[in-house]
This record gives C-alpha cells, sequence and structure tokens, in this order.
C-alpha cells in the first residue's frame, strides 16, 4: 500500500514520486520498538514525511520515510497524514534533498479528528488530508475561481464527519464594488452557526477575523486551487512562507501551486495547515440514511416528517420540502442534498 495516493498531489510536486515497491507491515496493535521516538508530521511531500521532534523545548525536524513494519489503527486510509502524532526510529543519516537527519516512522497513534475524502482517481479508498485538525477554513472566491455551493456543502460535511470546527473564507472581494449580493447567498450559513468571512487576502482586508478563528488551534486552510489559500497562510505567517501563483490565462483557474501538505507554527497554541488545491472533492464513506442528520439546518424539521424513515425526496408530508418550500430552508442547500442523494445511488450506498 503506498501512503501518498494522492494522484494529483503527486503529478504537481516537484519531486517526483517513486513508486514503493517494499511491502509495508501493517500492523493494529503491537509493542514498539525500545528507541522510538514521538513526532508530529509537519509536511507530507511525495513519499517523505517531516517530522517535528520537541524533546524539552529543543525542536528538531527529521526527514521520515514510511517502510517495513508500522502499528496502526487507520490501516484503511493512507498510513500517514499531516498532523498525525507519530512514533519514529532514527537513523544516522543525512537526507540528500532535505539535509535532514532521515528516520522511519514506525507507529501512528489513534486520530482524534480528521479531514478526508474518497482519493482522487479510479480507487476506492480513503484519502485523510489532515489529521488533528480543530478547524478547518474551507476557502472560497468570488471570481477566478468563482465559488461553488456544492462543493463547499460537501467539504462541510467531511469536516462533520471527522468531527473538524468548519467556517468559510470568501476572498478577493476587492474584484467587486458591491458584494451585498454574495453576502445574501451565504445568508444560510451564520443561521447553523457555521461563521462566514468575507476578505481580500491581497489587500489584507477583513483578517482580523480569521485571526481570531484560528487562534489557539490547529487549522486546516483547503479549497480549490487559485482562491488563496497560500496568499493568506502568507498574510497570516506575516511572511512569504509560501509560493503563490497567477491564474491561468486560459482557463481562469488555478495552477495547482501548492504540491504538498505542510503545516507552520504561528505560535506554540497556534498552527496552520496549507494544502494544494482540489479539482474534485468527493465525500469518503456517506451513508445515505445517515445524510440528513449531517444537514445542520434540516434537523429540526425532520422529526415533523409524515413518514420515518424519509428521504426528503418526494414523500407526501415531508416537512423538511415544506420548510424548501416557505424558504425556511436555503433552496441552495437542499440542491446540495439532492446532488448528494444522487451521487450515493451511483455509487451503490
Ligand atoms: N484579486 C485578488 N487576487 C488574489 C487574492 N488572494 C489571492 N489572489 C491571487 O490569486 C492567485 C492564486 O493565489 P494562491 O494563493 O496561489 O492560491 P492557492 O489557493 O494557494 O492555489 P493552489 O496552491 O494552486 O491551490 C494569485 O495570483 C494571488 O495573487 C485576493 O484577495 N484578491
Ligand atoms: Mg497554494
Ligand atoms: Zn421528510
Amino acid at each position: 500500500m503506498k501512503f501518498d495516493e494522492d494522484e494529483e498531489l503527486s503529478k504537481s510536486s516537484p519531486i517526483r514520486k517513486h513508486k514503493v515497491s517494499k511491502r509495508k507491515l501493517v500492523r493494529e496493535s503491537g509493542d514498539l520498538p525500545e528507541n522510538s521516538e514521538l513526532g508530529l508530521v509537519v509536511a507530507q511531500i511525495g513519499n517523505t514525511v517531516i517530522v517535528e521532534s520537541d524533546f524539552d523545548g529543543k525542536v528538531e525536524y527529521i526527514d521520515c520515510k514510511v517502510s517495513g513494519k508500522i502499528i496502526t489503527p487507520h490501516s484503511q486510509s493512507n498510513l500517514v497524514a499531516v498532523g498525525d502524532k507519530i512514533q519514529f526510529l532514527r537513523s544516522n543519516s543525512i537526507a540528500e534533498d532535505s539535509g535532514l537527519v532521515t528516520g522511519r516512522i514506525v507507529a501512528v497513534e489513534q486520530r482524534e479528528t480528521y479531514f478526508s475524502r474518497k482519493a482522487a482517481g479510479r480507487a476506492t479508498r480513503e484519502h485523510v488530508i489532515a489529521a488533528n485538525c480543530d478547524k478547518l477554513l474551507i476557502l472560497s472566491s468570488l471570481a477566478d475561481p468563482i465559488y461553488n455551493r456544492r462543493f463547499i456543502d460537501r467539504v462541510l460535511l467531511a469536516a462533520e464527519f471527522g468531527d473538524v470546527q468548519p467556517a468559510i473564507c470568501v476572498n478577493k472581494t476587492d474584484l467587486f464594488d458591491d458584494i451585498s449580493a454574495f453576502e445574501e447567498d451565504f445568508e444560510a450559513y451564520p443561521k447553523m452557526g457555521i461563521e462566514v468571512f468575507f476578505v481580500s487576502a491581497l489587500n489584507q482586508d477583513g483578517l482580523n477575523e480569521i485571526i481570531k478563528f484560528t487562534k489557539d488551534s490547529t487549522t486546516l486552510l483547503f479549497g480549490p486551487s487559485g482562491v488563496g489559500k497560500s496568499t493568506l497562510l502568507n498574510d497570516l505567517v506575516g511572511q512569504e512562507v509560501q509560493e503563490v501563483a497567477e491564474i491561468s490565462e486560459r482557463t481562469g483557474k488555478g495552477q495547482h501551486t501548492t504540491s504538498a501538505v505542510r503545516m507552520f507554527k504561528l505560535s506554540d497554541t497556534t498552527r496552520l495547515i496549507d494544502s494544494p488545491g482540489v479539482r474534485e472533492f468527493a465525500l469518503w464513506n456517506v451513508n445515505r440514511e445517515e445524510l440528513p442528520l449531517y444537514f445542520r439546518d434540516f434537523v429540526k424539521f425532520m422529526h415533523d416528517c409524515k413518514f420515518t424513515p424519509c428521504t426528503h425526496m418526494h414523500e407526501p408530508g415531508c416537512a423538511v420540502l415544506a420548510a424548501v418550500d416557505r424558504g425556511d430552508i436555503d433552496a441552495e442547500r437542499y440542491q446540495s442534498y439532492i446532488n448528494l442523494v444522487e451521487s450515493t445511488d451511483e455509487i451503490g450506498f
């Protein structure tokens, strides 16, 4: 099993991924080697995992591989993700690319939270983008590329599945004189307890709310390519730590500039994770019956449906449909629900 299973990521990675041919022996439990050390995965670049070790305040970075025996409770997803707490064994060599001491990951701890999707491409497996993050900032933009509410709603659900607190950041407000129509389009979210921030990362406008949201937690920035994730991250870090690139003139889309998931430490308690822009986002492990429960804005109406179970699609006396008709449930949210139900039909859940 390869641990870097993201085709999109490997295609655009400057460091070519070489096939992991060596077999990995994955076990759910077992004894750790005596001299293993605790570390935190802070970056994943192709087959290389950068691990931060903090021993009595002495911070060090180790260039690790995942090979040989590994103990992990997550054998069904990628074995290692940024944010994972791991045990590693140090070796006495220096990595050519990074100049760091090398090591080997021997165990991964149980993930407290995670943000995952169905792996890109044809394979059906889970791809955990980040583990143990407290919050998720879904980045989108008013134009170049224009936001997609279907995408946002799917990502919100994935956050719910993994127990990560989501918020929505709508970037590039500088491109419009009047953004009131856009603000209206996002009105449904604050009503269900999901914060929405309208910002211009370029002009550093509206960032205070984001600083407040991310303070004292680990936050993953996630969204399509070109929406300004790395621009915003650089603003928040206060330095140009991540490369930023122009939108393609030909397609009006981003150019997949960021190619690796990478964590940055702003203070002892605040961390941000930048991630590569994705082309598609499919949910992992959607259960059709449970789906409505994850639509927070549907839940309070569902109890009044005449039939149980109710798919909220066509049943007479459906309270969710009635709420959509009255405008008490946002029509676009309902459309996202329908799309998801239809996609679960296709994949046979
Ligand atoms: N007008 C405007 N442009 C912005 C803003 N934020 C970012 N951009 C531009 O959008 C382009 C893409 O920005 P990036 O930060 O590289 O986007 P990204 O989301 O990190 O993209 P990937 O790494 O490819 O996923 C760059 O040309 C930025 O200068 C903004 O607030 N307003
Ligand atoms: Mg980027
Ligand atoms: Zn119903």
